[in-house]
């Protein structure tokens, strides 16, 4: 019998799939467990070595939970909808459907290729109706919620009706769009319905607002910040620009403060919840009003440092701020627009990022100061963001370097405010230890005493107050895209209406086009039934339109992030017709114990599946208030890309180790046309693009091409990926696993190096011949011996305490040392090769399986428990012992640990060696103490 792993486990995942094995158990007197992967967006590449890392270890824990008795829940699912799919329908005309479920189709082809244990029962895909029949159901509740800050929870926003019709908004403590005029009850009731909506919107947890948006023309869509980098999309690396449009937005803003306390109860790493404190960005401070001189206007400013209030000597507001145009002076009028047009082309992360240039222009006006009323020049600089606190700031330069540069750049006068302090560049750092001077009434005080003493002053004189900001903006939730979540909006009159839950799912319309329409509507604007019948409460054609009873419905759809902001609560009940998961279901499961992804969704998918959870916890629907109890962040495996040397300007090319002084330009090649010796394969090369077919190689002294490597992101379009199904076919899906785990700890990025592959499949071809050998088992039924039992409990031990702690890498180690030692010991008795099955199960379930059947038994080794590990077996039973002469150590001699002291003696005064450095003198005094010492003193 030899180890052909195809055969096995292809007949391993039949059985699996054919016995339900990895089902879970809907009701259970287990303790639950959840493990969770990031579920896939399924692209057209298909899966590459690197995405089954993470579904490696986490695969590994689930089969070891099993086995230690928990009920778990190990689901996989996609996040179907998204721009790829429907990039490609615009340029192929294929609908986004059809090429989504061909690449689901392959995704799970490979997942199954590689025997994960998931529950595929509980399937979930966020582009099928009944699923985002659900999404819609949440985005009714957030737009039927508002945030009430003295209960520090959600509430339905009819309670807030309720209140506003008995007392006004007075009193009511909410997050809410900043300056909502003030009415009492009676101001309330006499206004008209759409006027009340309107201020409703105001509150809602979704709300419909003209907000500063990323707006990517050549994508055609608004994106939110975290699919920005350095200013361009992350898909497709185009151009964003900044513009105000009517949107959906989240007011993820009011569950700011308990998305940070809550990282204090999560198991996550701590370089994780650092990225998510500074995306939440908490700021303690106050807000302060200017007034302008001339001019009934104010500029409200947000401030850490109300305590430099005297050091104010210019101040500064966005070039968007809405009072740019105000206040500006006639003489300032072109220059400001000039400036305001520039730098709406520049994105907010560049000018957050850019501190080199400095820029802005003098508006022509003046505020007044609180307190001194001296005049201050107003300014616009873009290096104030519009999106943050109030966005205008009280310039200070001698506290503030932004501010100093700004004055020193354009002259400005300043004053220093601060005592025994040395205004230069360099020394703006830790002014909180200086005391202020040149400050009036603040004169002496600390930067503690002079924060309360100026927000007092300010408070009674109604120009400020206390104020706490956070960097975390409101979410934007509309896309100006096609493969998406409809809304389940209609509009009467221009306000939103929900469609009743009872009505859901709205489904995505069909279009002609995939791309907005030719007056720049989204691409639900193609759509031609696409109006609700109010009466008929149903989907019916544009052309019945009447604002009567049939109207538009929302022409957006909700963004990537709406179908994975709470995928795991479907997984605990994927087939309920009525609800995203029973009470029952969610009280069971509850919430998810171990999650493994990428580190890239640190402040996206994190975040907003955090506030999601917050959300349906403050509505009843959760029982607990954060999602992912432990997180693991898997490294990212780096693909070894492969270079061929072009001389530049021909079709000539170099080996690596030929080149001299040829001026040469590396190409990437595609790694599967180099071997282990980075040879290049001279043929597949030029039959690979026709550009190549008549390529001329420059061969090294051994007749051979060499081509370069470096180690980069593994990509297609770097040819260094490399396809589990190639690894799986050559060495069978236990050695693909296996080798995942050995490159490294699960949390570092590591390249990919096939040259060790074969190592790890030769140990699996080594513990296969414990079990079976060329004349069929070879598994005896006599009593181990003790070296056997320590060699399989070391393991036992060492990979139960590797799991536990995901330190998935040694266990391969320890397995390798076990099999060595079991081989040399000629080890195939049963009672080590059972337990030893059990053992390595999770890591290589299908030889684990077959070996299971070799030792004759029916069923899955997946259902036995993990062996015990039981010290008594690793107690030394032998003693090197080191027999010294007046405290010199000669030899060593091994005996039994259980023999006494006179025992001992006896043997050592036979032993030859004692004798031969004796010389026949007999020793004054033996020392022993069993277990340790043997010392004869002449
Ligand atoms: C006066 C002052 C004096 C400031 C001083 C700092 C130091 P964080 O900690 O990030 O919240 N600021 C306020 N709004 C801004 C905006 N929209 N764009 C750019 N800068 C803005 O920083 C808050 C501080 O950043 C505020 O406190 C304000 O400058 C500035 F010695 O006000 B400070």
């Amino acid at each position: 019998m030899k180890y052909h792993p195809n055969e096995i486990e292809a007949k391993w995942q039949r059985y699996w799939s054919e016995n339900q094995t990895f089902k879970t158990e809907a009701v259970s007197d287990k303790p639950k467990y959840f493990v969770l992967d990031m579920f896939p967006y399924p692209s057209g590449a298909g899966l590459h070595v690197g995405h089954p890392l993470g579904y490696i270890a986490s695969d590994i824990y689930a089969r070891y939970k099993r086995h230690t008795g928990f009920n778990v829940l190990h689901p996989q699912g996609y996040d179907s909808f998204g721009l790829p799919a429907e990039q490609y329908a615009i340029q192929t005309g294929q609908h986004p459907a059809v090429t989504t479920a061909a690449n689901i189709e392959r995704y799970r082809e490979q997942l199954d290729r590689i025997g994960f244990s998931f529950d595929w029962n509980r399937e979930v895909r966020t582009s099928e109706p009944e699923y985002y029949k659900h999404t819609q159901w949440i985005f009714i509740q957030l737009f039927n919620s508002w945030y009430n800050l003295a209960a520090d929870r959600a509430e339905p926003i009819s309670d807030l009706v309720a209140i506003f019709a008995t007392q006004g908004n007075q009193g009511v403590q909410a997050v809410c769009d900043e300056g909502i005029a003030i009415f009492d009850a009676a101001q309330w009731t006499a206004f008209s319905s759409e006027e009340q909506e309107r201020i409703l919107l105001q509150y809602r947890m979704t709300y419909l607002a003209e907000t500063e948006v990323n707006w990517c023309p050549a994508l055609g869509t608004v994106l939110a910040n975290d699919e920005i980098i350095n200013g361009l999309s992350e898909r497709g690396g185009h151009p964003v620009v900044r513009k105000k449009m009517t949107q959906w937005s989240m007011r993820i803003s009011a569950y700011a403060d308990r998305l940070l306390q809550g990282l204090d109860t999560i198991d996550w790493s701590e370089s994780l919840k650092e990225s998510q404190r500074n995306w939440i960005g908490k700021s303690v401070g106050a807000s302060v009003v200017f007034k302008v001189e001339d001019s009934s206007e104010v500029i409200e400013v947000f401030t850490t440092r109300p305590d430099t209030i005297f050091g104010v000597s210019f101040m500064t507001l966005a070039p968007e701020h809405d009072l740019v145009a105000k206040i500006t002076s006639p003489a300032q009028e072109s220059a400001v627009q000039a400036y305001v047009e520039a730098t709406s082309k520049r994105s907010e992360r560049e000018r957050m990022a850019d501190v080199k240039t400095i820029s802005g222009v003098f508006t022509g006006a003046y505020a007044e100061h609180p307190f001194t009323k001296e005049p201050i020049p107003v300014w616009i600089g873009d290096y104030v963001l519009a999106g943050y606190g109030t966005g205008a700031v009280m310039a200070v330069p001698s506290g503030d370097d932004r501010d100093y540069a700004f004055a020193k750049h354009f002259g400005l006068a300043f004053k220093n405010i601060f005592k025994d302090c040395d205004i230069s560049e360099s020394a703006y750092a830790d002014k909180e230890h200086f005391t202020l001077e040149n400050s009036d009434f603040l004169n002496g005080l600390s930067y503690n005493e002079a924060t309360v003493l100026a927000i007092e002053k300010l408070e009674a004189l109604n120009q400020g107050k206390g104020k706490t900001n956070y960097r975390l903006r409101d979410a934007v939730f509309s896309r100006q895209r096609y493969w998406g979540e409809p809304f389940p909006v209609y509009y009467v009159n221009g306000l939103p209406q929900m469609i009743e839950a009872a009505h859901l799912p709205i489904l995505l319309p069909e279009v002609e086009k995939y791309l907005p329409t030719e007056d720049g509507l989204p691409p639900l604007g193609n759509a031609t039934v696409w109006a609700w019948d109010r009466a008929e409460n149903r989907v019916v054609a544009n052309s019945k339109i009447d604002h009567i009873t049939v109207f538009p419905l929302e022409l957006n759809t909700m963004p990537g992030w709406a179908g994975s902001s709470w995928y795991w609560l479907r997984y605990m009940d994927s087939d309920n017709t009525e609800e995203l998961a029973s009470a029952k279901a969610i009280q069971y499961w509850q919430n998810v114990d171990l999650y493994i992804g990428g580190n890239e969704h640190a402040t996206g998918h994190l975040l907003y599946a955090r506030f999601w959870n917050k959300f349906l916890k403050d509505i009843g629907v959760v029982p607990v208030e954060e999602p992912f109890q432990k997180l693991i962040n898997q490294g990212m495996i780096l693909g070894n890309s492969a270079f061929v040397y072009r001389i530049e300007g021909t079709n000539t090319f170099v080996s690596k180790n030929a080149i001299t002084d040829q001026k040469v330009q590396p190409l990437h090649v595609d790694v599967s046309l180099v071997n282990a010796a980075s040879e290049l394969n001279l043929e597949g090369f030029k039959a690979w693009r026709p550009d190549f077919n008549d390529a001329i190689f420059v061969l090294d002294a051994d007749g051979k091409y060499i081509v370069g490597h470096e180690v980069e992101k593994m990509s297609k379009s770097k040819f260094n990926v490399v396809n589990p199904d190639d690894i799986c076919e050559e060495y069978g899906a236990d050695t693909l696993r296996l080798y995942e785990m050995f490159l490294g700890p699960l949390e570092q990025a590591k390249p990919w190096n096939t040259a060790g592959i074969v190592g790890v499949f030769g140990f699996l071809k080594k513990i296969w011949r414990l079990y079976a050998d060329d004349n069929g088992v070879a598994v005896v039924d006599e009593a181990p011996t003790a070296e056997m039992l320590k060699s399989l409990h070391k393991t036992i031990k060492k990979v139960s305490e590797d799991i536990e702690n995901f330190s998935f890498n040694t266990s391969v180690s320890q397995f390798m040392i076990c099999v060595n030692e079991l081989s040399q010991q000629k080890c195939h008795h049963r009672a080590i090769l059972e337990p030893l099955a059990v053992v390595l199960a999770p890591y290589a379930p299908h030889i684990a399986e077959e070996f299971w059947s070799i030792l004759g038994h029916e069923g899955s080794v997946s259902k036995q428990p993990f062996p015990k590990f039981n010290p008594a077996y690793l107690v030394e039973s032998t003693k090197e012992y080191p027999v010294s002469f007046n405290g010199k150590m000669r030899f060593k001699l091994e005996l039994p640990m259980d023999l006494t002291a006179a025992q001992i003696e006896e043997i050592v005064m036979k032993d030859e060696r004692t004798k031969a450095q004796l010389n026949g003198v007999l020793p004054k005094k033996v020392i022993i103490v069993p277990g340790k010492i043997i010392n004869l003193v002449g």
